[in-house]
């Protein structure tokens, strides 16, 4: 029997204006991804270009959900998650050009998608090494006296690194405020889900052999997202008790741009079945014109003033200067540590 999430109490809440936000800021990413490919086609940039596309509700739910102690730390598919946590298209856009603009000036591209300001701990380019840094979020805020939770996004190709099972065991013998939510797109790279992970059947279930609480989500559906996270974050806040989620979901574009061959490892027919029937934005818009929250005009209106704000922001990155030579000893370690306490003590969290 199917829950209607709808009716969660988390979702019973929502306003007509909160609905119609989530919908704007779905497409805002995905006009931004769009637009940066675009680009990135065009020469116009260069690195890595690892895009979201078909896996924006999952971001945008989580982030309506936060609240001032709660924090989001990703993989390096996480263009969404900084958009969706706060970073404006622009910062995000310069610092996919490469420019002195960017959030990270620029240094990072796809690399350095950071919004420390919203509580953002970027993109972590090897795989699983957020897990260990989110427990760690999740030890300071229960060190700070803080009650929140630390929401960290990995892959289903990162649950086979040791170092997340190392993160779920630290997690749950030090009663760690820490989720983890396992995007499984049913691919890493061009390796299936099936082909490299022994289950009984679901990923998020070895929790339970750490004594973690566990839940499996469709993560195409903003009412279900949002109404399960709900006790995660209460476990979190309340009991400060980790959880693992499992969220399924599906990249329409490959693995990255530079992905030549999106199709040798999935069929065309699967990839248009899910662009069909599992497109995020589709079925929430379809949600929001059942409920009288939006009609089709509305749904334009927002599309259009997306792609506006994405190819304004890449108008800006494209005109923005570059970091000059000598920036290169700027903003290092050694320019932050040297001549301070933390710096001769290596003493940097904890105080004296
Ligand atoms: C420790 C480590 N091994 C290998 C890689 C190369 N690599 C980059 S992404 C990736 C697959 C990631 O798949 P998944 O976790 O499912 O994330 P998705 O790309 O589907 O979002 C691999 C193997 C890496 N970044 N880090
Ligand atoms: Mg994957």
């Amino acid at each position: 029997m199917s829950t209607d999430h709808s009716q969660a109490p988390v979702n019973a809440a929502l306003t007509r204006e909160a609905k119609i936000h989530l919908l704007r800021e779905m497409h805002r990413i995905r006009a931004f991804e769009h637009v940066a490919l675009q680009h990135y086609q065009a020469g116009h940039m260069g690195g890595f270009l690892i895009l979201q596309i078909g896996q924006e509700a999952i971001p945008v739910a989580v982030r309506s959900m936060m609240g001032p102690n709660d924090h989001t730390i990703c993989s390096l598919r996480g263009m969404g998650t900084a958009i969706a946590a706060g970073m404006s298209m622009r910062e995000g856009m310069a610092e996919l050009f490469g420019k002195a603009t960017g959030c990270a000036k620029g240094r990072g591209g796809q690399f350095g998608l950071y919004a420390p300001q919203h509580r953002h701990w970027g993109g972590h380019g090897y795989a699983g090494t957020q897990t260990a840094l989110a427990a760690g979020l999740a030890f300071g805020l229960k060190h700070q006296e803080k009650r929140g939770a630390v929401f960290c996004f990995l892959g289903d190709g990162a649950v086979n690194q040791g170092t997340f099972h190392e993160s779920l065991n630290l997690a749950s013998l030090f009663s760690l405020p820490v989720i983890y939510l396992i995007e499984n797109n049913g691919y890493a790279m061009g390796t299936s889900v099936q082909r490299s992970s022994a289950t009984h059947g679901s990923l998020a279930s070895r929790a339970a052999g750490y004594k973690i609480e566990w839940d499996l989500i469709n993560g195409d559906s903003i009412y279900e997202i949002r109404a399960k996270l709900q006790p995660a974050i209460e476990r979190a806040r309340r009991d400060q008790r980790p959880t693992v989620l499992e969220l399924s979901t599906y990249r329409f574009e490959g693995f990255s741009v530079a992905d030549a061959n999106k199709f040798k490892y999935r069929t065309k027919l699967e990839v248009e079945e899910r662009y069909e029937n599992h497109d995020p934005l589709k079925l929430w818009a379809a949600k929001l014109m059942n409920e009288n929250v939006l009609d089709q005009d509305g749904i334009r209106r927002i599309k259009t003033v997306a792609y506006a704000e994405a190819r304004a922001a890449a108008d800006f990155a494209r005109s923005s200067p570059r970091l000059p030579p000598a920036a290169i000893m700027t903003d290092i370690y050694w320019e932050v540590d040297n001549a301070t306490a933390a710096g001769t003590t290596g003493r940097h969290l904890f105080g004296s």
